[in-house]
């Protein structure tokens, strides 16, 4: 399958490339680095240097053999979306090309336009492009399970049906996100859904949680392959930052109370469900929703099980209670359906004390380079 991937230099871009060049896919990446302009931007950077992506596909290329082709460039230019799609005419896209940081969001005037302009802009081109090029190609789209929100019922996967004044239809589930960021993902789950019905598209919406580790089947003894991995407070995720936090001899940073709960996932994870998602398409007019997750845990649940790994490697962890910086409930009911990925096949590698002792060890050999001041600053929501 010939697959581009949008967004091909961040967290997840650069790993799924990889992946899907082993299992024997045709893959192209694009990406106009902004992450890393972000990052500079914003005085903070990853746990340790990776190259630029020309350099990243000449390194896989001579370890694997597989090649990755790579296009730089700003997708919010129809004219460079354009030629991308008149030199790689891709069987299905997986869109990763979007601000991906809730608290970057939520900075300023600045950070909220550039969220809302990026993201609704490369989706939209990104639609058009395929109805101008190849109209048959399937679309996989980085959701999140943020779009949902914590609603006091269960949250299906996708769709709901409603029963109202005796006539029932199906709906997407209830929306209400808790940031901007999450805010323009449910703004492209409109816009793709209005263009499914509009145009026939395919499209597989992946509602995907917070995901944690930086080790892949395909990166293993290469550094220089490794993710684009931030600790920080606006681009780090909440368990990597522990696992680092926990080696910097920071007490852990649990925003209020503790008892906000998320679906999580493996690194590992994320790149299979990609896989198993294009390689069992959505069907054309078809909007396919998954909730891509493999366990909930609560953040005190998260901070318990780094204490109590990082105190098998003696590092004596402590866990603060920091005022939460965040507007969002912190005791609430969380139960996600997430069926649909294991029908598919998805084998989950879920989190042990072993999962979190091998992020650890990778992240103790960068002990010196953890930069404290990047750890909080307090970006709040108000
Ligand atoms: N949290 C803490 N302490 C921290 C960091 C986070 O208690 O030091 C809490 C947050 O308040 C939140 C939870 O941990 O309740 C998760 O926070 P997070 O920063 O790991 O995740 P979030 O901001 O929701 O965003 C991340 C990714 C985003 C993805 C999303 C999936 O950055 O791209 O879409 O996870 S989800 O959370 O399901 O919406």
């Amino acid at each position: 399958m010939r697959v581009l991937i949008l967004g091909g230099d961040g967290y997840l871009g650069w790993p799924t490339a990889m992946h899907l060049t082993a299992k024997g896919h045709e893959v192209a990446v694009v990406d106009n680095y902004l992450r890393r302009r972000l990052c500079r931007e914003e005085n903070v950077e990853p746990l340790f240097d990776v190259p630029n992506l020309h350099e990243r596909a000449r390194i896989w290329e001579s370890r694997s053999g597989c090649k990755v082709r790579v296009f730089i460039g700003d997708l919010r230019r129809w004219e460079i979306m354009a030629e991308v799609f008149q030199s790689f005419i891709p069987d299905a896209i997986v869109h990763y090309a979007e601000q991906p940081s809730a608290p970057y969001s939520m900075l300023n005037r600045r950070a909220a336009a550039l969220t809302l302009s990026n993201n609704l802009e490369i989706t939209a081109n990104l639609i058009f492009a395929v109805r101008e090029w190849c109209p048959e190609a399937h679309i996989v789209k980085l959701g999140t399970m943020g779009e949902y929100g914590t609603p006091d019922i269960d949250i299906e996967e996708g769709w709901i049906d409603i029963e109202h004044k005796g006539r029932r239809d199906r709906f997407l589930y209830p929306r209400q996100a808790g940031s901007l960021y999450h805010t323009t993902k449910i703004m492209d789950t409109d816009l793709l859904w209005f263009y499914v019905r509009m145009w026939d598209l395919r499209v597989t919406d992946l509602m995907q949680g917070p995901v944690y580790g930086l080790v892949t089947e395909e990166n293993l003894s290469e550094l220089r392959l490794f993710p684009f991995f931030n600790y920080d407070e606006i681009f780090g995720t909440v368990l990597n930052r522990f696992v680092v936090q926990a080696v910097a001899g920071y007490p852990l940073t649990v925003y209020g109370q503790g008892g906000q709960t998320r679906g999580y996932l493996n690194i590992k994870d994320t790149l299979s469900c990609v896989r198993l998602a294009l390689e069992n398409p959505a069907g054309k007019g078809e909007l396919r929703i998954f909730n891509q997750f493999t366990e909930t845990f609560s953040v005190n649940q998260l901070a318990e099980k780094v204490k109590e790994v990082g105190d098998q490697f003696n590092l004596g962890v402590n866990i603060n209670h920091l005022e939460n910086p965040r507007i969002e409930k912190e005791d609430h009911y969380y139960n996600p359906a997430h069926s649909r990925l294991l029908d598919l096949g998805l084998q989950p590698h879920y989190l042990t004390d072993r999962t979190i002792s091998e992020i650890l060890e990778k992240i103790l050999q960068f002990k010196e380079r953890i930069k404290k001041e990047q750890i909080f600053r307090k970006i709040s929501w108000n």
